[in-house]
């Protein structure tokens, strides 16, 4: 029912457009024919977007934005500048203006039910996109595309693992343990809780690694600046920081460096997301280990979109394709990053 009213009021807009603009301009402007009102309408879109808080987050909507003028699709596009309830104005606007599909991707994991049970209500399908939800009723939404923060945590567990294990040799005997600073991304967000437990997941059989400070600079630059010269201060015998993403761990090596501090050298880093100037601090040695989590998410999201708006069902669940950078690998065949 919704479907035909949809499609109806696009033709009928479209009709009297073009009889507006047929008179405006005389008889001369071509009438298109049924198909073709069809062909160029392209499916509308309505994606709401987090907002610009990193390199990771403009080259993800860049990407989404690039992949539906690609494929002809409307976006209508809403940036919610980090805050959640800009974003549930947005998803209710997309309802209101009767959008095929929904395509969002939540800040944090809660809070979502009502404004997605208004979607169900309106026939419009929900795409979630990059970080994940919890709603009382799994099919309040179609489907989840992004990023496994959980591995991400996991690998970065392991690379602590790895570097200290072995390097057990070259550590004073006298040390007994492994002070770590772990850099929380946004607080609540599903990829900051995944890449959390997953590092601890794998430390937790080896006492002798303690996290002795953990704080969220929610993905900010200016943030990761702000805490690393809290931590500096607090703590003069750090062997790791754990950064939940690039946009922080720059913003430590400042701090560092303004400090007289050798980032990679005095202080283990792991980054995660994978930007140009992650792998820069990679090859310059700034940081030991960048683990990739990929923005370029727009071509399958545009897909599934459309998959969804002709009525089809998509997979649950879809990682995307996701690699770690090692100090140790030969990082001259790591291509340019784009973001
Ligand atoms: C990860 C994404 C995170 C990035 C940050 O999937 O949600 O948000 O790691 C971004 O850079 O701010
Ligand atoms: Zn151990």
């Amino acid at each position: 029912m919704v479907l035909i009213r949809k499609k109806f009021r696009k033709q009928f807009g479209i009709i009297i457009f073009m009889i507006l603009i047929s008179s405006l301009i005389g008889c001369s402007a071509q009438k298109k024919d049924a198909s073709q009102i069809e062909k160029d309408d392209g499916i509308i879109v309505g994606f709401s977007q987090i907002g610009a808080e990193s390199a990771w987050r403009t080259c993800n909507t860049r990407s989404v934005q690039d992949a539906a003028a690609e494929r002809g699709v409307q976006l209508v596009y809403a940036n919610a500048e980090q805050k959640q309830e800009n974003q549930i104005k947005a998803l209710r606007s997309f309802i209101a203006y009767q959008v095929d599909v929904i395509v969002f991707v939540p800040i944090v994991t809660d809070g979502w039910d009502n404004v997605l049970q208004e979607a169900r209500d309106a026939g419009i399908p929900v795409l979630v996109t990059d970080r994940k939800i919890d709603v009382e009723d799994q099919s309040l939404y179609a489907g989840f595309i992004g990023t496994d923060s959980l591995k991400e945590g996991r690998n970065a567990g392991l690379f602590v693992l790895d570097t200290f294990e072995h390097k057990r040799e070259q550590l004073d005997p006298a040390k007994d343990h492994i002070n770590i600073v772990e850099l929380f991304g946004t607080e609540g967000s599903s990829v900051a809780l995944g890449r959390a437990e997953g590092f601890r997941e794998v430390l937790k059989s080896h006492p002798e690694y303690r996290i002795v400070y953990s704080k969220s600079g929610d993905f900010l630059r200016s943030k990761g600046y702000e805490l690393a010269v809290e931590f500096l201060e607090m703590y003069d015998d750090i062997d790791v920081i754990y950064s939940h993403n690039d946009g922080m761990t720059l913003g430590v090596i400042e701090a560092m460096e303004e400090r007289g501090l050798r980032p990679g050298k005095d202080i283990v880093i792991i980054t995660i997301d994978a930007q140009q100037a992650a792998i820069d601090a990679l090859r310059e040695g700034k940081v030991n280990c960048v683990i990739e989590c990929n923005p370029k998410t727009g071509p399958e999201i545009i897909k599934l979109a459309e998959k969804l708006a002709a009525g089809e069902s998509i997979p649950r669940l879809q990682y995307v394709h996701e690699q770690v950078f090692y100090e140790t690998d030969d990082l001259s065949l790591i291509e340019p990053r784009g973001y």
